[in-house]
């Protein structure tokens, strides 16, 4: 009998969801940084093996919203829990909820599918804080499944596969075998150029950052020129983005064509222009040109 379905990973920012999607993928596909709100959009890939296809929807970390780019990323979280087979609910274990899962838990009361409970980050916490937890947020709702994994080191996360299978209808290969992710070439390599950014900036200024892809082409020996503008809110963050003698742009944009050779197998050749549009994260048009869409 194939299985197959799909499983929406949902919980607060930083709880380590996009590691544990590219954990169970083998591949980094959905960026990863020690700062909340790392991902802004629905990311999904496709595992397939013999006997299975599951389809993860990794999605950005619940938080209230404070600028429509938050509410774009709520939007995707909502849109992400319907139609799907399993939800896995992250959170790590701090022994008590915060209002944050709370709020999650509630939501996800409403969700008729079946749901998984995920305690990850198990290497840096004591045994009895993550029983705590377990036993806390059990008592909220009801999970078919509750267990707990170090997405980073891999551990349980094999167990958490099997009973993912476990739970899959019998369905169709919705994507063709050799398929991994539906994203664009394009918008994976705007999202490494944004994760160095993530990575290498401090304070407030990376997380008022977009991405934009001018132009990516190759040339005849097949290596890609790849032109991108990097936006962000003010004048005083395109200083620290540019940094003294252009040193930190050059940087993020040494560490970002590393990524994106090894994405590509080609040469890359990767020009970036730091822009300021002010407020970008509250302008509606701005927003869908930069790959923010809010449908309907
Ligand atoms: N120690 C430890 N760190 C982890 C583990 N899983 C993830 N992390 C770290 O936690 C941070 C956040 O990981 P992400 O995967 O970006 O978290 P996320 O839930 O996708 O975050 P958002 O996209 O912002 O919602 C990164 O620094 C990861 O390396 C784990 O099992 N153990
Ligand atoms: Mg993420």
């Amino acid at each position: 009998m194939f299985k197959s379905g799909y499983v929406a990973i949902i919980g607060r920012p930083n709880v380590g969801k996009s590691t544990l999607m590219n954990n169970l993928m083998g591949e980094k596909l959905s960026i990863v940084s020690p700062r909340p709100q790392t991902t802004r959009n629905n990311i999904q890939t496709i595992l397939t093996k013999k006997d299975f296809q599951i389809i993860f929807v990794d999605t950005p970390g619940m938080h209230k919203p404070k600028h429509k780019l938050g509410e774009f990323m709520m939007k995707s979280v909502s849109d992400s829990l319907k139609d799907v087979d399993l939800v896995v609910f992250m959170t790590t274990a701090d022994g008590e909820l915060g209002p944050g899962d709370k709020h999650i838990l509630e939501d996800l009361k409403k969700v008729n599918s079946k749901k998984f409970l995920v305690v990850n980050k198990i290497d840096e916490t004591k045994a009895e804080t993550v029983a705590e937890t377990l036993q806390v947020v059990g008592e909220l709702v009801e999970f078919d499944e509750i267990i707990p994994i170090s997405a980073l080191n891999g551990k349980n996360t094999d167990k958490l596969l099997e009973l993912m299978v476990d739970y899959l209808p019998e369905g169709p290969m919705y994507y063709p075998e050799d398929m991994i992710t539906d994203a664009q070439e394009r918008f994976i390599v705007s999202e490494i150029i944004r994760e160095k950014a993530l990575r290498l900036l401090s304070q407030e200024v990376p997380h008022g950052i977009a991405v934009e892809i001018v132009s990516m082409k190759q040339d005849k020996k097949n290596t890609y020129h790849i032109d991108v503008n990097m936006i962000c809110e003010k004048d005083s963050h395109k200083g620290i983005i540019v940094g003294k003698g252009g040193l930190m742009m050059k940087k993020i944009a040494t560490y970002a064509r590393e990524d994106i050779e090894k994405l590509l197998g080609e040469k890359v050749d990767l020009k970036v222009w730091v822009k300021v549009r002010k407020e970008w994260r509250d302008n509606p048009n701005l927003l869908r040109e930069l790959g923010y869409k809010m449908n309907k």
